[in-house]
């Protein structure tokens, strides 16, 4: 017989040792929670290095080379919707400082250059497209800034830093998600700059108070320590916040913490998983026949959602302005592929009597009420016997066990280790 839902508040509650004591657990909150249901979020780097064909910029480009002729960003967020993205992010701001909006913080952005006469705004054009196809926008807003004079005398670079991001998140309407880095070089002078980031994180909350801060250290969602697009198992969504101060700190368990949050975390704060879809973040041509494979790309959606966790896959826009027809092919290919994979819940059919084999087991933990399995095992029976077909240890948002392709007449899943009583629903693919 199939279980559904394994209730461990029931039968189960009574074998476990609760680890912690019962008190109310850390969850998320409502905009966290809409985060990470997402599942999938399109990163879009694009600015001067697109033109100059380089990764980091070192502030001294002219703006005038900025010229995408073709700039679409509807095709963007066409393309992001049709393969089941539900947000995308743009670098409104990258190292080099040259701002995708006319900003008046600065000279150096898109009012310098030829693009739309110089009175275009990318941010807008960006905003505009994600609300016509339903996706939620977000910023990445560099704080190093390798253009700025003011870089490296820390509270005038700061007062500067505060107003491009209220520009940002004032003038364009709801953004859901900000997304800071900790990238902390040098500035045009060789200076280097303290950042303010409990006046910055407080600036984001004050004007965009349903919004996710992405870092390092959250607060709302934290990296996941890599840029290779998989996710530390265990993932949990509870951290210790001691352990990662802010962003861009690091030292012995920073990228340890990162990867696999901690179960006796006071704060939820679940893990975002970048990667990109070509070796670079921006567009380079000599990359077009390094675009990953759709198979790689559902191989992400296991090692990221798959883990807990949620993939912000960047897919950087051309010098045209538009996304390569590689990277689109490739993200529409991974949309079908993930259809049919999750196509039909095998576990609903009354007795698995059509006997197709299945490949995928997925586990689904009710996170509003926080994260609680620490170990796992889900059996399989064949007849009489019942088998082991995977085992894991943390579940949350989402866990996805791929096994040998079998045929099973029954599963059940056994919870052998967890930290409090908690619901899961079990699927088969
Ligand atoms: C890093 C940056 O240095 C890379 O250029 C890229 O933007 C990546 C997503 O974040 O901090």
């Amino acid at each position: 017989m199939i279980q559904r839902r394994d209730f461990l508040a029931g039968t189960a509650a009574a074998m476990l040792p609760w680890r912690l004591p019962q008190v109310r657990p850390p969850v998320p909150s409502a905009s966290q929670l809409a985060w990470q249901q997402d599942e999938l979020a399109l990163f879009l780097h694009f600015g001067v290095n697109t033109f100059t064909d380089r990764e980091w910029g070192d502030g001294s480009e002219d703006p005038k080379i900025f010229s995408p002729a073709a700039l679409d960003a509807r095709q963007w967020a066409r393309s992001a919707r049709a393969a089941g993205f539900k947000a995308m992010i743009l670098t409104a701001k990258h190292h080099d400082g040259f701002c995708l909006w006319p900003t008046r913080t600065t000279t150096h952005s898109v009012a310098g250059s030829p693009w739309r006469g110089g009175s275009g705004d990318l941010v807008r054009e960006f905003v505009d497209a994600c609300r016509a196809e339903g996706l939620k926008p977000g910023l990445y807003c560099s704080p190093w800034d390798r253009n700025a004079p003011a870089y490296g005398d820390s509270p005038r670079y700061n007062a500067m830093y505060m107003e491009q991001l209220t520009e940002l998140l004032t003038n364009y309407g709801e953004i859901h998600e900000v997304w800071f880095d900790g990238a902390n070089g040098e500035g045009p002078n060789g200076r280097r700059q303290t950042y303010d980031w409990p006046t910055t994180f407080g600036l984001v909350k004050r004007l965009q108070p349903a919004s996710v801060i992405f870092s390092d250290a959250g607060p709302d969602l934290r990296w996941i320590g890599n840029e290779r697009g998989t996710a530390g198992d265990p993932n949990w969504s509870t951290v210790k916040p001691e352990l990662v101060p802010y962003p861009g700190v690091s030292g012995p368990g920073v990228i340890e913490a990162l990867q696999h949050g901690n179960p006796d975390g006071t704060v939820w704060r679940p893990g975002e998983t970048d990667v990109s879809i070509r070796p670079g973040w921006f567009y380079h041509p000599a990359e077009d026949d390094k675009v990953r494979s759709v198979e790689n790309l559902a191989e992400l959606y296991f090692t990221s959602v798959g883990r807990n966790s949620k993939l912000l896959l960047n897919v950087p826009p051309t010098r045209d302005g538009l996304l390569h027809d590689t990277d689109v092919a490739r993200l529409r290919g991974m949309r079908e592929h993930l259809d049919g994979l999750f196509a039909v819940d095998l576990s609903r059919n009354e007795d698995l009597g059509r006997r197709l084999p299945i490949s995928v087991i997925s586990l689904r933990e009710d996170i509003s009420r926080g994260q609680s399995v620490a170990r796992y095992e889900v059996m399989g029976s064949n007849g009489g016997q019942w088998i082991s077909l995977s085992k894991g240890t943390t579940i949350g948002y989402r866990k996805l066990d791929r096994i040998a392709p079998m045929v099973v007449q029954g599963l059940k899943l056994l919870f052998h280790e967890a930290l409090r009583p908690g619901q899961v629903q079990i699927e088969a693919f």
